[in-house]
């Protein structure tokens, strides 16, 4: 599919920016629309959604039932993440739509996040950093942090990224157990099925579900469990916890504190989460870094392109 003219390129539509390299490919291939840059979305929906065969979008962002439905051409929808659960799945095979994803190449770095998160929200380390760039280290006296090594975690959602974080919490002499739908056969961590008792029985929870089934699993009784002493990590997804209970139990002292990558209205954060000291907040970059972008972006060339061959993509869920 190279140096093919404006006419007979395929035309896909961005929903977000991908890395240069990535784009570069995708604008040699195919003809690009960049939903992300238009400043009235439905305006370029109504002119060009007839033209589109294939959506490139992130995790977070996926597909509304609604923009699907003024694609009427609509192929693919190449997700560049592993969470399907902003993307109308049903819609999309009702209609015959591939759905994909970028499975394995970005698990190493949200496990690292979320060991990034516990260190630094176990640590205090963003209320060290505002202290000393503040420049009020002279007359600060922080209160005493929390231990990692040696601590109790408690995985929930044991996939490919649950047992990565997992692996590298082991090396912090971590006692580790966890819950999923059901146990997993081979898994030297004690499966706990109960998700209160598995929160009370632990230091730190750590939130590394899939979302597709979409309901809320962290709520006040849970984080009532975790107890004042607990503390929580995201680098699932926001939709998942309720939050107003979160910042409630991080206010009231319920729970120690929380690492969160994602939030349930990205971009939007409630406020209340800024002048907690006990957080640590990002603004949902666990797969962030160039190396793994790049590989995810290769992923959803791949997906693309056997797509528009004729063959049938090879990371399509
Ligand atoms: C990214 C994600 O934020 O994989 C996912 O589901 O949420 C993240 O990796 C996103 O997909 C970036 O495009």
């Amino acid at each position: 599919m190279t140096n093919k003219s404006a006419q007979q390129k395929t035309d896909i539509l961005l929903t977000q920016p991908v890395p240069e390299a990535i784009d570069e490919i995708l604008l040699r291939d195919y003809q690009v629309h960049r939903l992300y840059q238009a400043s009235e979305p439905n305006a370029m929906l109504a002119e060009i959604g007839s033209l589109i065969k294939g959506v490139v979008t992130g995790g977070a962002k996926g597909l509304s039932r609604e923009i699907m439905a003024q694609l009427p051409a609509l192929k693919i929808v190449a997700v560049s993440g592993i969470g399907t659960d902003a993307v109308d799945l049903a819609y999309a095979a009702e209609r015959g739509i591939f759905v994909t994803t970028t499975p394995g190449v970005l698990t190493d770095d949200v496990a690292d996040m979320a060991l990034g998160l516990l260190i630094a929200t176990l640590r205090q380390m963003s209320e060290g950093e505002q202290v000393v760039r503040a420049g009020r280290w002279p007359q600060t006296t922080l209160p005493l942090a929390r231990k990692v090594t040696g601590t109790t975690l408690g995985i929930v959602g044991m996939g490919r990224v649950g047992q990565a974080i997992a692996k590298r919490a082991a090396a912090f002499d971590a006692r580790i157990l966890y819950t999923s739908r059901a146990a997993i056969p081979g898994l030297p961590y004690p499966f706990v099925a109960d998700l209160h008792a598995l929160a009370q029985e632990v230091d730190v929870l750590v939130l590394a579900a899939s979302a597709d089934g979409g309901e809320v699993i962290i709520d006040a009784s849970v984080l009532e469990a975790l107890g004042p002493d607990g503390y929580f990590i995201n680098v699932a997804r926001g939709k998942l916890v309720d939050e107003a209970a979160l910042l409630t139990a991080l206010r009231e002292k319920r729970i120690a504190g929380a690492g969160l990558d994602v939030f349930a209205n990205e971009p939007h954060v409630p406020e209340g989460f800024f002048t907690l000291p006990n957080v640590t907040l990002q603004p949902h970059r666990a797969s962030a870094t160039l190396q793994t972008r790049l590989a995810m972006g290769n992923m959803v060339l791949e997906n693309l392109a056997a797509c528009f061959n004729g063959q049938l993509p090879p990371h399509r869920v």
